[in-house]
């Protein structure tokens, strides 16, 4: 066993990639199993806030493109629970922790979109965030999570421009247009700032997480990453981004920016957002409704066994 987790080292060591089948410590596995049901969770939630518009997108083409968006999510969460079942989980029963409340989705999805400007705002700050997060995830050390970020990557990209049209349209529509462009500006930029998790000095896993080659960069690094990537994109749509000590540094070449409030972080991640009830509620109900389905899956997945068994 100490020669396997010596291999473990060493493939971490030169920077390699961990496989399903390799030698891996418990904590490595679990860590693992944490961050992509998490993350898996948050895909499938996350339709919900977007999913909430597209009854009432202001065209058929903006409705036809909204449904491709919410379906890539549901399609990233399905890579994401391959991956985790990968590690020796099952998707059924990450699904029942979830709903259980034992197991967590990202902060930002228990944020009401009030307004169509929200939707831009989602794509352009959310998937920004996930963007600037999930590229380096691409690198991670366990291999099907980083070849399930390859892809979700890219469509994340497609994502956040597709959000930044919608507030360039705005922008450059009526006034009250505009106004609602700033207003959802105003209501997203704090929560954006806290997807990246809590500072460093309070985030448990990120030393180990980094170690392990399954974080390639701290909570607050990235924060400032997202920070220097969307105020230039701010000015070019003409909103301002809600925080007074914004401050470009010639010296440093990064913003100086004021960190959002983390208690609201941590009120949200323990049950209190303002939406964290429906989303939950909404979800369960989803899974109850589909049961049908996959018993019929099942029952047909189980009829062709035994045809071939029959046959053989
Ligand atoms: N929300 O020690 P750390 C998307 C928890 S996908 C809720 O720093 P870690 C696409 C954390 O779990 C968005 N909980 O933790 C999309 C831990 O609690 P635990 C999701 C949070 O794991 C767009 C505790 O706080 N992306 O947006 C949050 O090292 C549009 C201590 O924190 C991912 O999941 C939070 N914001 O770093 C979909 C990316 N932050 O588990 C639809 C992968 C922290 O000990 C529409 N995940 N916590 O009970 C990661 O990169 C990491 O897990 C972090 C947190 C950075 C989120």
């Amino acid at each position: 066993m100490l020669a396997l987790m010596d291999s473990f080292q060493a493939t971490i060591d030169a920077d390699g990639r961990i496989e399903p089948r390799d030698a891996m410590p418990e904590g490595y596995r679990k860590t693992l199993i944490r961050q992509i049901a998490q993350h898996a969770h948050s895909e499938i939630i996350g339709m919900q806030p977007e999913g909430n518009w597209i009854s009432r997108t202001p065209s058929l083409r903006r409705k036809a493109i909204l449904m491709a968006k919410v379906q890539d999510e549901a399609g990233h969460g399905l890579y994401l629970y391959a991956a985790a079942e990968t590690l020796g989980v099952d998707r059924a029963e990450l699904l029942d922790l979830l709903h259980a409340g034992k197991q967590k989705y990202s902060s930002i999805f228990n944020y009401p979109t009030l307004t169509w400007a929200d939707i831009g705002a989602i794509g352009w700050l959310v998937d920004g965030a996930a963007i600037v997060n999930q590229v380096p995830l691409c690198r991670c050390s366990y291999g099907p999570y980083a070849r399930a970020m390859v892809r979700v990557c890219k469509e994340e990209s497609f994502h956040q421009r597709q959000g930044f049209e919608i507030l360039h349209t705005l922008c450059n529509g009526t006034e009250a247009q505009k106004a609602m462009a700033q207003d959802a500006l105003d209501r997203w930029w704090w929560p954006s700032l806290m997807m990246f998790g809590p500072p460093d000095a309070s985030s448990t896993h990120s030393e180990q997480s980094m170690a392990w080659g399954i974080k390639r960069h701290s909570n607050d690094e990235l924060r400032q990453r997202f920070v220097d990537m969307t105020v230039p994109q701010a000015d070019v749509l003409g909103i301002r981004v809600p925080d007074d000590g914004l401050r470009y540094d010639e010296e440093t070449g990064h913003y100086s920016f004021t960190q959002p409030d983390f208690t609201e972080l941590y009120e949200v991640v323990k049950g209190n957002g303002p939406c964290n009830e429906q989303r939950l509620a909404h979800r369960v109900k989803a899974h109850e409704d589909g049961a049908w389905v996959r018993e019929a899956a099942a029952a047909y997945a189980g009829k062709q066994a035994q045809k071939k068994a029959s046959a053989a």
